[in-house]
């Protein structure tokens, strides 16, 4: 298997530009420094895709943005509701400065990210057939995204083992019912959303958050959701999943 390393250089290499497609729930996680840096190396201009802006408030979007466009220019998407593509086509026009022939658009990022969704919203109508590259690492494929635009859509260019269980939990690589710990990701879980949006928390589970640790508002949540054992304690880990399900389906806003 090629590794990833590999696969990110070569189409780092073959691309025009590049996108670096982030979680807009938690941003700074899934940037990646070491895929920046390789691109700034390659002297090739980039653009940080903030995709699943429909999941985060406008408050934390803008907060996020004035920070990560200190490195690129920063772009919101949400492909769920169908906007920031036509300004992100501008964009890439528009960095690319390329007039004589079609731009070859290179997307990278974690898995699950958005990465195909943002690419199949800016192609929007003009998708045409996608197809593998020849010598790429499975998965590669070259979308066309009509008028000249080509993108090189990749599977996340991070591999498993490394990054930790917390991450795959967060992007949703692992079923929350597999995970070894899923209460120390639903933890964080609260911890992100508490930090940006505690409202949202509370209107999801109906609990009123003042200033307990994490572990509390898990017991909380417990409580109400009626996770609980025959004893009547809080069943954590049966909480804990339920978290960390409900992050994964998209239904905690940040
Ligand atoms: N709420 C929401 N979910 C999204 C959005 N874009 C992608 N997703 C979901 O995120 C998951 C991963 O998307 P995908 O485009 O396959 O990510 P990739 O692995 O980076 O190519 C899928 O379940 C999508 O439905 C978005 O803008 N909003
Ligand atoms: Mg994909």
């Amino acid at each position: 298997m090629v590794s990833y390393k590999v696969m990110v250089k070569d189409v780092i290499r073959k691309a025009d530009l590049l996108l670096e497609v982030v979680d807009a729930r938690f941003p700074d996680e899934t940037r990646n420094s070491e895929v920046e840096a390789e691109i700034v190396r390659a002297g090739k201009p980039f653009i940080i895709v903030m995709s699943k802006c429909d999941l985060v408030s406008q408050k934390a979007l803008e907060k996020a943005k004035s920070r990560l466009s200190r490195t690129a220019p920063t772009v919101f998407v949400s492909s769920k509701e169908r906007f920031g593509t036509t300004m992100l086509r501008h964009r890439i026009l528009e960095l690319a400065d390329i007039k004589d022939r079609d731009i070859l658009v290179g997307s990278l990022g974690y898995p699950n990210t958005g990465k195909s969704s943002v690419i199949n919203g800016v192609a929007g109508r003009h998708r045409a057939s996608t197809s593998s590259i020849s010598g790429h690492t499975k998965g590669v494929q070259l979308v066309n995204a009509g008028s000249r635009i080509k993108f090189i859509d990749t599977p996340g260019v991070i591999p498993f083992d490394e990054y930790d269980e917390y991450m795959q939990g967060m992007l949703g690589i692992k079923d929350a019912t597999h995970l070894k710990d899923p209460i120390g990701v639903a933890l964080k879980i609260i911890e992100r959303i508490c930090v940006e949006n505690k409202t949202s928390l509370e209107g999801f589970y109906k609990v009123i958050i003042e200033d307990q640790d994490p572990y509390d508002v898990l017991e909380l949540i417990g409580r109400r959701t009626n996770c609980l054992k025959v004893k009547g304690e809080v069943d954590d880990t049966r909480v804990g999943i339920r978290i960390v399900n409900d992050w994964q389906r998209g239904l905690l806003l940040v």
